[in-house]
Order: structure tokens, then sequence, then C-alpha cells
């Protein structure tokens, strides 16, 4: 008898399986995209426009970053809801209403950005469609009312899809009053609450600033303002992407190593610790900006070192289950059980690379986070290197390798080809090394993110750096392997789908590790969520009070009010885009 996700759940896997091909699209042009803009600002092949540059970065940032990352996630967890309570979901309508509401909004912003690729793109409500405003898309860039109203109906999605597994989880604790939540549910609730938390912020800025302003309701926004609740929301969002890919690690590599999860009550200390200080360090992300006086930034900063601990913890209660899992095995020696583990699997070792490119990540991550070290960094191709390693592979390598192992649970059919999986992950790992490198190294010589023409006026990189042709050389290099692992990724999904119904053999049990120190041994108050959540709050309240009421008092609510008159501080965009077209040839 085959026990994959899809005989136990049929319903549940259709949800399941449309969110994954939703992002599976999301990622094929998002990544085409990277591959046209990683050649265009080598200068090693030029397609586009310079001109164009922003728009094929927007999609490529919110395709990826946003649409293909949460899509993703919220497929798995569903399915890690409904497995560990060994429950459907209270309603599949509701679960098709919020995908429903995603796939909406998806679309709107597609249309939105893609129009900007247009010569004279179409006017609605009054304004061109147009958005080129990048995926953190705070002001003074200012993009047409459906691109926020997009997002919108995407944000609102994903918190309904939170009141689902929310659902599912009271209807398991009205017949199973006195359990203990189980792992994999506890880590999507801890997730989601903070989610609730921190996508607060970006709700309130679309919708009380950035849409009436791209409405013409109101003339001007303040742009620290908006920038700020974007970063309230910008950093935990990072986490958002970062705690599906956690849970994998958690809940199957000690499995697939052959053991046991080290410690269950280890994990929910993490996951907790995620949800008290995902969000109030959001403003590590403006160190730089003036108008947040340097206290409040230092608070960001305290935060952010103390939320290395949680990943510090998973660090080492991963790698000590993969342990376990290869001693059990016949690995032996200090690191000679490393060899014991399953290296043929292509879902094992795609988290593994991806666990290890995250340990570099993280490092990356410690030097943006110190205040002084932060000025050097800043705006440089070095923080594009940092979240390659961190969105780009601990998250996107993560979700590939778990869908060789997915696809074939909603789908009943066996992967097409493990081999080209293999491959793939191995590509991956390759081209990212090259690209990131890369990029670290050119940042610290300051060479420029978010710009087609990286160069500056009066200042060549060659004698700076002494490596700049090196340098995009390796980096479009990259950039061209990156694609070749995402073209076999897609390849075997597709080829998956028209792969004959697997066999039990074909297709692994849809069960996941037990553990060495089990729920039992973690203390009954880990579980209280309303304690957790209220601590969660407070914190957020003590971080972000003061920096926005000062931001507030300095810049105006809507800008600042001079003798009455409102200020723009924001050119509108068609005259930033036509500055642009005049400057490049
Ligand atoms: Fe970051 C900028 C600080 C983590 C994403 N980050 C960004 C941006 C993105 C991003 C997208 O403080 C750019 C935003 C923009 O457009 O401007 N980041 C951090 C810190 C962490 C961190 C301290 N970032 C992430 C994660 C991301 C992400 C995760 C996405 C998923 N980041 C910053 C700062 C900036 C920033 C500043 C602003 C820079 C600027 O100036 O603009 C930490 O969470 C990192 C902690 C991680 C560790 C590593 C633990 C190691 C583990 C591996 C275990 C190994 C295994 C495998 C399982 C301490 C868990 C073993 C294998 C065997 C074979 C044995
Ligand atoms: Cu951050």
């Amino acid at each position: 008898m085959r026990n994959a996700y899809v005989d136990q759940f049929p319903a549940e896997a259709k949800v399941i399986k449309a969110a994954f091909w939703s992002s599976f699209l999301a990622l094929a042009i998002g990544g085409l995209l990277g591959l046209v803009q990683a050649l265009h600002r080598t200068d090693v092949l030029r397609f586009i426009e310079s001109a164009d540059y922003y728009t094929v970065l927007t999609a490529h940032g919110v395709l990826l970053a946003i649409t293909f990352t949460i899509f993703f996630l919220v497929g798995v967890f569903t399915w890690a809801v409904t497995t560990s309570l060994e429950r459907g979901v209270v309603d599949t309508r509701f679960t098709w209403s919020w995908y429903a509401m995603m796939v909406v909004g998806t679309v709107l912003v597609g249309v939105t950005i893609f129009a900007g690729f247009l010569e004279e793109p179409p006017s609605i409500l009054g304004s061109e469609l147009y958005a080129d405003v990048l995926f953190t898309f705070y002001s003074p860039l200012q993009a047409h009312p459906l691109f926020y109203l997009g997002l919108v109906l995407f944000v609102v999605g994903s918190w309904l899809a939170g009141v689902d597994w929310f659902r599912t989880w009271w209807a398991w604790r009205a017949e199973n009053p006195d359990e203990r939540i189980p792992l994999p549910t506890f880590m999507v609730l801890t997730t989601t609450l903070f989610w609730y938390i921190c996508t607060f912020g970006v709700a309130l800025s679309i919708l009380v600033f950035l849409l009436p302003w791209s409405l013409g309701v109101v003339d001007s926004v303040n742009p620290l303002l908006t920038r700020t609740l974007f970063w309230y929301f910008g950093h935990a969002v990072v986490y958002f992407w970062l705690m599906p890919a956690y849970m994998m690690w958690y809940i199957m590599l000690p499995k697939l190593s052959g053991g046991k999860l080290f410690s269950d009550p280890l994990a929910r200390v993490v996951f907790v610790l995620f949800l008290l200080l995902s969000t109030p360090l959001g403003i590590h992300h403006q160190y730089l900006d003036p108008g947040i006086a340097e206290g409040y930034k230092f608070i960001a900063m305290t935060n952010t070192m103390f939320l290395l601990l949680p990943s510090l913890l998973t660090a080492f209660t991963v790698v000590a289950s993969m342990e376990h899992g290869a001693r059990q095995r016949g690995g032996e020696g200090y690191f000679g059980w490393l060899r014991a583990l399953p290296w043929r699997d292509p879902v094992f070792t795609g988290m593994a690379l991806a666990g290890l490119m995250f340990a570099a990540a993280g490092f990356s991550g410690m030097i943006n986070a110190g205040m002084n070290i932060n000025y050097l960094v800043h705006n440089t191709w070095w923080v594009v290197g940092h979240f390659h390693l961190t969105v780009g592979t601990a998250v996107a390598l993560t979700f590939m390798a778990a869908a060789y192992w997915f696809i074939p649970q909603v789908t009943g059919k066996a992967l097409w080809n493990r081999s080209v999986a293999l491959g793939q992950v191995l590509l991956w790992f390759i081209g990212m090394t090259f690209m990131s490198n890369a990029m670290h190294r050119s940042g610290l010589f300051g060479m420029p993110r978010r710009t087609a023409e990286p160069q500056y006026e009066n200042f060549a990189f060659e004698p700076a750096a002494g490596t700049v042709g090196e340098i995009n050389a390796q980096v479009a290099l990259g950039a061209a392997i990156l694609t070749v692992s995402l073209a076999l990724f897609l390849l075997n999904m597709i080829m998956t789908s028209f792969n004959g119904d697997g066999t039990s053999a074909a297709i692994p049990d849809n069960t996941y590790a037990g553990t060495l120190s089990g729920p039992e041994d973690a203390p009954a108050i880990l579980d209280n969520l309303k304690l957790w959540t209220a601590i969660a709050i407070v914190l957020v309240i003590f971080a972000y009070t003061l920096p926005l009421a000062s931001i507030v008092e300095s810049g105006g609510l809507f800008g600042p009010g001079i003798d009455g008159r409102q200020l723009t501080l924001v050119p509108d965009t068609t005259t930033v885009l036509e500055t642009v077209r005049g400057v490049i040839p």
C-alpha cells in the first residue's frame, strides 16, 4: 500500500499542487530575467535598453523574492499542518479562495510591471500602467495603483492562508485537548504569527500612504516613513521565506540522513525566538538613512545580534541530527561520518548544500548587521551577494530539493530523473559560488547595486579592484550555470507530471523524522502562543514607537508642510524615467 500525501488528502493535494506550479512559473520567468540583467550589467551581452533595466530588475525581484517563495511556502505549510495533525483542512473551498486571491494579486502586479516594457503603456484609472519600483517598492518611487492593489490582494490571501492553518489546528485541538502541538504545526503557527505582526506595517504603508498617493488622493508622502514601514516588514519577510526551509531541515534532513531529530524542545525554542525578534530590527536596513537617530539604529543592531542565536542553534541541532543519522548508517571518525550521508539523494544533497551555503550567508549577514561595517557595504553588490546566498540558495535550493520529494507526494507520480536532479542541485551550488563570491568581493570595492551602468564618473574600478573584468566574468558565468540548473529543474518537474503513476517503491512514505528528545521534554510554556505573541508585540512597540514618532514629527505624516503648502518631495515617475532616458544613450 502506497503512503503518499495524495492518497491521504486528495483534495488538499490539488491546492498544494496548484500553489507549487504557480511558484515554479514565477521561478521560470524571474530566473530568466536574472540572466538577462546579469549579462547586461556585466556588459557581456546586452538584449535590453538600459532604460528598461529597472523593469527587468523589478520583475526579477518581485517574481522570485515574493511570488516564487510565498506560493511555495503556502503549499508546504498546508502540507505540514495536515500531515502532522493527521486531519484535512476544515473546508477546502476556503483554501481555494485564498489561493485564488493570491493568484489574482500576482496577475495584477505582473501586468503592471511588464507594461513597463511597452513603448506606450496603456492608461488605466487615469495614469499609465507602470511599476518600476523594485521589490522594495517604497516611495519616492511610485507605481500604478493596480500594482499596490495586487500586493494587497496577495498579502490578504496569505493572511487567509494563515487563518486556514489556525482553523485546522483549532479543530484538531478540540479533538485532542491535552496533546502537545506537533512540531511541524508549531513551526507553521509561530511563523504565521510573526507574519501577521510584520505585514501590519506594509499594509499600513500601502493602504494609508502609497495607494492614496498613486490614486492622486493625497499629493505627497513622507518617504522616510514609507521606507521605515517597509523595512518594519522587510526584514521579517526574509524569515517568512527561511522558516519553511528551516522546517524541512529539521523534519526531513534527520530522516534522510538515517537518524532522528536531536531535540524537539530546542527546535521549539528556535521558532519562539523568531516569533519574538523577527520584526523589531528592520532598522538594520536603514543604518545609512538620515533622519533616524543613532540610538534606534543601535537597538536594531542589538536585536539583530540576538537573532543570530536561533540560527546558530539550528546549525547545531540540524548538524547533530545529521551526524546521528550518519553514525546509524555506520559512519565513523570526527569527520568520516560525513561520507556516510546519502549524497546520491538529490533531496538530501540539495538541502545539505543549501545549509552549507547558509553558513556563509550567515557570516555576510553578521557583517551587514554591524552598524559601522555596514557603511562599507551598504548599497553595493556585497548585499546582492548576501541575499543570493540566503533567499537565492538557502531558501531556493531547499525548495527545489524539497520539490523532488513533494511533487511525487502530491501528484502520485514518481520523480522523472534522480541523476538529473542531483546534477541540478550541484550546478546551483557551483553557479552560486561563482556569482555570489564575485559579488561580495566587488562590493568591498564599492561596486554599486541596482544599476545598469555600475561605473562612476571619474572613477574606474579597474585600478581600484584590479579585477573588474574577472569579477564580471565570474558573475556572468555563475548566472549562466544557474540558468542551466533552473532549466533542468523545470524539465524534471514537467517530465514528472507526465510520468506514469508511481508505485510505493518509487514514492517515499509521507512521514518525517522521529526525535531523540521529544515534545514531552519541552516545557509546556513553549506552546503558549498567546504569551509569545504578546511579548513580540511589546518588543515591536518598544523598538518602533519612538523612531516612527520622530519621523512623523520631522517629516510630516504626508510629507512636510511648509506655510500650509505640501512640499512634494517626490518627482513623478515619468519625469525620472525621461531623465534616465536622456542620460543613457
Ligand atoms: Fe539579510 C540585507 C542581516 C539573514 C535576505 N538580507 C538583506 C537583503 C535580503 C536579505 C533580500 O543587518 C537585501 C534587502 C535589500 O534589497 O536591500 N540577514 C542579516 C542577518 C541575517 C540575515 C544578521 N537575510 C537573511 C536571510 C535572508 C536575507 C535568512 C533571506 C532568506 N541582511 C542583513 C542586513 C542587511 C541585509 C543588515 C542590510 C544590508 C544593507 O546595508 O542594505 C541572519 O539571520 C543570518 C543568521 C545565519 C547564521 C548561519 C547559521 C547556519 C546554518 C547552517 C547549518 C548547516 C546545515 C548544513 C544544516 C548565523 C543554520 C550542514 C551540511 C553538512 C554537509 C554538514
Ligand atoms: Cu534584514
